[in-house]
């Protein structure tokens, strides 16, 4: 097994439930009836933007209710101390890994707290609701903010950024998620054929453990903390 030096770490839902933030495909995994593919869609935007706005209006505004958990502050603590590359990329659209101090951290599914103006194609960051149509500042374009998530059917972000840490791990880690959900469920295959080990962390077999060298079974909260320790042991 080749020395590790470059991690790429991919994180889910999972990492957040133990902070009280919903997942999408569990039992908590509707949102006032709705599933996320229903809302989590341009076409939706387009056929009811008040419907989706209040969607990402009601997640932001509970995100001041929130904490980073154990597992954030582990991979904060690994971010800080370790001495090769290390890439946290994040489905997740919350800011538990920032506030938990990690820096190394790629959105590839965007954030709550960003708004993208469909005038002038800027992003701003965005602590309030959008529902009621704000002024843009950076255009002043009254009414033409978006949440600067990427939706189904969109291209997610960093792609490029995201391929070339996968072609130079030496050890891919996923955390939390179901592996629903493409193309970031197909990044263990990416790191795995170019000779990277692979290792997965979540509640249950995600639906890429085939893929995985290793498969933890437990809580982010248990597992996460503990892996760190044997990483920077
Ligand atoms: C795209 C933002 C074109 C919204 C989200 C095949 C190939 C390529 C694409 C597709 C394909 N087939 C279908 C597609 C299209 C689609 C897709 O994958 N659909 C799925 C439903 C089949 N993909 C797209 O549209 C993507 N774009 O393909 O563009 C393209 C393709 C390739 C290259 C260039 C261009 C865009 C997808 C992004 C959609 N936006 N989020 C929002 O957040 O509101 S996706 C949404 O699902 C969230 O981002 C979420 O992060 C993501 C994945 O869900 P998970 O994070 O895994 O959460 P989940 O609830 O599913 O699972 C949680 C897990 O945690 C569970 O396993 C649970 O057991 C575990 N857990 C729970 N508690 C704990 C725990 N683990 C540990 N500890 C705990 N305490």
């Amino acid at each position: 097994m080749r020395e590790i030096r470059n991690i790429v770490i991919l994180t889910g839902a999972g990492i957040s439930a133990e902070s009280g933030v919903a997942t999408f495909r569990g039992p908590d995994g509707l949102w006032e009836g709705h599933r996320v593919e229903d809302v989590a869609t341009p076409e939706a935007f387009t056929r009811d933007p008040g419907l989706v706005q209040a969607f990402y209006d009601a997640r932001r505004a509970k995100l001041k209710g929130v904490e980073p958990n154990a597992a954030h502050r582990a991979l904060a603590r690994l971010d800080a101390e370790w001495p090769g590359d290390l890439l946290i990329v994040t489905q997740n659209v919350d800011d538990l890994h920032e506030r938990a101090g990690a820096e190394r951290v790629l959105h590839m599914h965007g954030e709550l707290r960003s708004a993208w103006c469909l005038a002038c194609d800027g992003r701003s960051r965005w602590e309030a609701p959008l529902g009621d149509g704000p002024a843009c500042p950076a255009c002043g374009a009254q009414g033409r903010m978006r949440p600067d998530i990427v939706w189904f059917g969109e291209m997610p972000y960093e792609m490029d950024r995201i391929e070339a840490a996968l072609v130079e791990a030496d050890l891919f880690v996923s955390i939390g998620t179901s592996g629903a959900v493409y193309p970031a469920a197909g990044y263990v295959q990416t790191a795995r054929y170019r000779g990277a080990q692979t290792l997965e962390m979540n509640l249950e077999p995600s639906q890429g453990s085939y893929f995985f060298h290793e498969s933890r079974i437990g809580r982010a909260g248990d597992l996460v903390p503990a892996w760190v320790e044997e990483m920077l042991g």
